[in-house]
C-alpha cells in the first residue's frame, strides 16, 4: 500500500506490535485451507521453520535460519524439502503485505503461530534475520534421514548443538501434520488429532503396539489396532534408545514437562545461525495468540 511503501521509504523500524499483526495475519492464512490435508496449512508451516532452521552446522556456523536460504536452488530442490513450496507460497502472501519482513523471521514467525494457534506453548521468538544469497546455501543432506537409526539422530542434532532430551522434545512436533507418499515417500499422520498440539506421539509410542506396515513404500510402522497411524523408523528409536527413551516416556507421561521443553528447544532451533547482535531485542518476546487478543 501507499502508506507502507512511504514507511519504508522514512526508514520504517517495525515494533512489537508491528510482528503481532503479522503474526495475527499468518494465523488467518494457515487457517484458510479448505479442502488442504486436514483443513491447516499449520503443519506443512511449522516443517519450513524446522527445516529453514534444521541446516545449521555449529563448527563451521554455516545454514540456519539467517539467510532464508531455501527460497534459493538447489535447496528448494533438496529431497528433504519435498513439498513445502505449499508453506513458502501461503506465507508470499503475507510478504507481499508486510514487505518489511525478512523471509527468515517471517517463516519462523510463522512457525511460532502455527504451533501457538495449534494450542501448543508459547514460543519466545525474536526478529532479526536479514535475507542473504544463494552463494549462502548450504550442502544437502543437513536434514535428517527417517530411515536411520540411533547415530544418525545423534550426528545431525549433535552438529546443531542439541542434546537428546532436546532431540526427543523436538521430535515431538510430529504431534501435527501427516506423511505424504509424493513428498517424502511415507503415508499418513502420527496422531489422531494432526492440527492440534499435543503430546499424543508419545503416548501412542509407548500405548500402541507397532507393526512393520506390509507396502511397497519405504520402511514405516503402522499401529495394530487401526492400522490408520503411522510412526518413522526414527521416531520408533525414541522408544528403543535408553536415553531416548527415558526423555520420551517423561514426555507422555507429563505434557507440561513436554510443552516446557519443546517451547525452549523450538526457540533454540529458530534461532539457529543467527548472530546474537543482529536481535532487535536482548530478549525474545511472547506473542499473543489470537484468542487472547478478541477475549
Ligand atoms: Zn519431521 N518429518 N522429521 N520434524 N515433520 C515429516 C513431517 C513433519 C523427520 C522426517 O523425516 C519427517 C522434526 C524431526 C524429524 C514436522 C516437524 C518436525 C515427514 C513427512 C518426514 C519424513 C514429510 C511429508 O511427506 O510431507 C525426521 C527424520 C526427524 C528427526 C529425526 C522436527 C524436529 C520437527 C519440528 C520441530 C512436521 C510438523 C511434519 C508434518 C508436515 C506436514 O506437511 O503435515
Amino acid at each position: 500500500s501507499a502508506a507502507q511503501t512511504a514507511k519504508v521509504a522514512t526508514n520504517f523500524v517495525p515494533t512489537k506490535e508491528d510482528y503481532q499483526k503479522v503474526y495475527n495475519r499468518i494465523a488467518e492464512v494457515i487457517d484458510d485451507a479448505d479442502d488442504y490435508d486436514n483443513g491447516s496449512f499449520g503443519p506443512v508451516v511449522v516443517r519450513l521453520a524446522w527445516h529453514a532452521s534444521g541446516t545449521y552446522d555449529k563448527t563451521t556456523g554455516t545454514g540456519g535460519s539467517n539467510y532464508a536460504t531455501m527460497r534459493f536452488q538447489p535447496e528448494s530442490l533438496h529431497g528433504a524439502n519435498a513439498g513445502l513450496h505449499v508453506a513458502r507460497e501461503v506465507l508470499e502472501k503475507i510478504k507481499q503485505e508486510f514487505s518489511w519482513i525478512s523471509y527468515g523471521d517471517l517463516w519462523t514467525l510463522a512457525g511460532v503461530a502455527a504451533v501457538q494457534e495449534m494450542a501448543g506453548p508459547k514460543v519466545p521468538w525474536r526478529p532479526g534475520r536479514i535475507d542473504g544469497f544463494e552463494s549462502h546455501v548450504p550442502p544437502d543432506g543437513r536434514l535428517p534421514d527417517a530411515s536411520q537409526g540411533a547415530p544418525h539422530i545423534r550426528d545431525i542434532f549433535y552438529r546443531m548443538g542439541f542434546d537428546d532430551q532436546e532431540i526427543v522434545a523436538l521430535c515431538g512436533a510430529h504431534a501435527l501434520g501427516r506423511c505424504h507418499t509424493d513428498r517424502s515417500g511415507y503415508d499418513g499422520p502420527w496422531t489422531f488429532s494432526p492440527t492440534t498440539f499435543t503430546n499424543d506421539f508419545y503416548k501412542l509410542l509407548f500405548d500402541e503396539k507397532w507393526v512393520w506396515k506390509k507396502w511397497n513404500g519405504p520402511k514405516q510402522l503402522e499401529d495394530k489396532k487401526t492400522k490408520s497411524l503411522m510412526m518413522l523408523p526414527t521416531d520408533y528409536v525414541l522408544t528403543q534408545d535408553k536415553s531416548f527413551k527415558k526423555y520420551a516416556k517423561a514426555y507422555a507421561d507429563d505434557v507440561d514437562l513436554f510443552f516446557k521443553d519443546f517451547s525452549a528447544a523450538y526457540s533454540k532451533l529458530l534461532e539457529l545461525g543467527v548472530p546474537t547482535q543482529q536481535f532487535v531485542a536482548s530478549e525474545a518476546w511472547i506473542m499473543q495468540t489470537v484468542d487472547e487478543q478478541t477475549s
